[in-house]
């Protein structure tokens, strides 16, 4: 039979039992930090878009607390025996906990030479990483769900405990990539060691998911094949997040076999600069984590202030450094278009 609690343990049982404390102040507040800091970054590139310092803006502020804990949990590294990333462009809080720096992110925006993940080629939140093993973020949608199957196979092959990430949002699942991706993870012959991410906002730009989906979640494809688990999460919630990834990430690299995990978030800033990028009233994660950690006596207003102050000034310096810096110089516009160098039968000049 059970201990029969005593006054005074069973006086402190509300508090310890809290599951968010189990995650420890240290671990909450190093999450909250890099939140904070994806919020300031987003809203610095939306500001950016509008004020003339940059041309197009879509990324992913409302997603920060799951996509924080995703990537704290990545075994970090470069080639096959580490996690291989297949992001989309509202994977910027992933980035970031991987280790980005912002101001990278800032110099996409503004197509300066410097910057890091296209030379200034490609639109904001694209990034390319090869020594987090972040592969190129493709502006097409849901096509990562097929690259994804290719690092799958390579860490089904390897000996290694690595696995593949793959995340895209829910309209993008009436695509065939994605299904392609759940048939190869699942293929009897060869089980892809894939944890497949779906970040479910609601929409597809403007069109609303309930209109389109008969499915009642998109975690019930995993229905379909016996060997997959499917799941669906409050991803506004860190300690769900976190949780949920815990569980989702042991199991792929124990098993080599796919996992499908849904994420419910908030899309703060609506679809893209196109749709406006003006702040809509949806469930805010960081006000969330605030205040929960707040009411569990973890930290104060006063704490949460020195982070939000620390990360603005940091982004304000990098945004007046990348103001100084050079846009790519006309001579290098067909450098890295091929791999092997632009071969001398291509068309330089002139139109067709
Ligand atoms: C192959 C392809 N089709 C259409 C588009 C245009 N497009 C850009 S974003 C988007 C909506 C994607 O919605 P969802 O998959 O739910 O992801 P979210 O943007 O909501 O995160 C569409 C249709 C595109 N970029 N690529």
């Amino acid at each position: 039979m059970a201990a029969m609690p005593t006054a005074k343990s069973s006086a402190k049982a509300p508090a310890a039992a809290d599951p968010y404390k189990k995650l420890g102040t240290a671990k909450l507040l190093k999450i909250h930090e890099l939140m904070v800091r994806a919020r300031l970054l987003e809203e610095r590139l939306i500001k950016m878009s509008k004020g003339g310092d940059g041309f197009f803006w879509i990324g992913g502020p409302g997603e920060e607390a799951f996509n924080v804990p995703l990537g704290l949990q990545v075994k970090k590294g470069h080639g096959v025996n580490f996690d291989f990333l297949h992001l989309h462009y509202r994977s910027a809080a992933v980035v970031l906990a991987l280790g980005a720096k912002p101001i990278d992110a800032i110099r996409q925006m503004r197509s300066v030479g410097t910057d890091p993940y296209s030379k200034g080629r490609n639109f904001v939140n694209h990034y390319a990483i090869p020594e987090f093993n972040v592969v190129p973020v493709s502006p097409t949608i849901e096509t990562q769900y097929s690259t994804s199957i290719g690092t799958g196979i390579a860490q089904a092959r390897a000996k290694t405990d690595a696995i593949t990430v793959v995340n895209g949002g829910d309209a993008g699942t009436a695509e065939g990539d994605f299904h392609s991706c759940l048939v190869w993870a699942n293929r009897p012959a060869l089980p892809l060691p894939i944890l497949i991410v779906v970040v479910n906002n609601g929409y597809g730009i403007s069109t609303e998911m309930r209109t389109q989906h008969g499915e009642k979640n998109i975690s019930d494809w995993a229905k379909v094949f016996p060997d997959m688990p499917g799941k669906t999460i409050n991803g506004n919630d860190v300690l769900e997040s976190w949780t949920a990834l815990e569980e989702a990430f042991s199991y792929v690299r124990r098993n080599r076999k796919p996992y499908l995990l849904e994420v419910k978030a908030s899309r703060l800033y609506g679809h893209s600069s196109s749709s406006g990028a003006n702040r809509i009233p949806e469930a805010d994660c960081i006000e969330m984590l605030e205040s929960k950690m707040t009411q569990l006596g973890l930290a104060k207003a006063a704490d949460f202030k020195k982070t939000w102050d620390a990360e603005a000034a940091a982004i304000d310096a990098a945004h007046k450094q990348v103001q100084a810096e050079p846009f790519p110089a006309v001579e290098t516009v067909w450098e890295d278009v091929f791999a092997d160098g632009l071969p001398p039968s291509y068309p330089t000049k002139g139109g067709s």
